[in-house]
């Protein structure tokens, strides 16, 4: 069975799901976006539980329980700096979504947003990356039972359309 794939506009640190993933940096420690968004709202704990997290390279994951959040857990995944596309930044950003879904079904986690990893700060461009993100959530989830729902949070409208083109492709 494969997840229910949707798109929607809002701040990823309000919605009620099983995890939402932050789009963070190697040191796990914070950092601007959706990452500053996210520590600023679990609150505290969440720093000092990153610090024994070790860090995250590049297009892995990590876990961690969201504290204040609605969102029950936060998967941390570092996507890649963009670099002109000849760096290994799509199987690197393919990587993020593909290891934050294992975690999740490792975890049996059932309802998992993704903002857009590498879409502000980290220069990716959006519609390269939209359609990555869509193609490796469709995919991936195909090979998970326990993933029922699957939510791209956009915070503007310009991701929200490539996203929402990106899906449309797809059906
Ligand atoms: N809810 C949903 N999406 C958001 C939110 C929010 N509250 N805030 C921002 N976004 P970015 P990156 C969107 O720059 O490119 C950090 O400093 C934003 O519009 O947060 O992966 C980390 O510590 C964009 O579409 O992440 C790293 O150093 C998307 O989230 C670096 O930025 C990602 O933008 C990571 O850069």
């Amino acid at each position: 069975m494969s997840a229910k794939l949707t798109v929607i506009k809002d701040d990823i640190t309000q919605l009620e799901v099983d995890a939402i993933v932050n789009a963070a940096n190697s040191s796990l420690q914070g950092g601007g976006g959706v990452d500053g968004a996210i520590h600023r709202a679990a609150g505290p704990d969440l720093k000092a539980y990153c610090a024994k997290l070790g860090g995250c390279p590049t297009g892995e994951a990590k876990i961690s329980p969201g504290f204040d959040l609605p969102a029950t857990n936060i998967i941390h995944t570092v996507g890649p700096v963009w670099h002109g596309g000849e760096d290994n930044e799509a199987e690197q950003l393919a990587n993020c979504y593909r290891n934050s879904l294992a975690l999740a079904a490792r975890h049996h986690l059932k309802t998992i947003a993704f903002p857009g990893i590498s879409c502000g700060v980290y220069g990716y461009p959006i519609e390269q990356a939209c359609q990555i993100a869509v193609n490796t959530v469709s995919e991936e989830t195909a090979r998970y039972d326990d993933i029922r729902k699957v939510i791209f949070c956009a915070f503007d409208d310009q991701l929200q359309e490539a996203l929402l083109e990106a899906l449309s492709g797809m059906q």
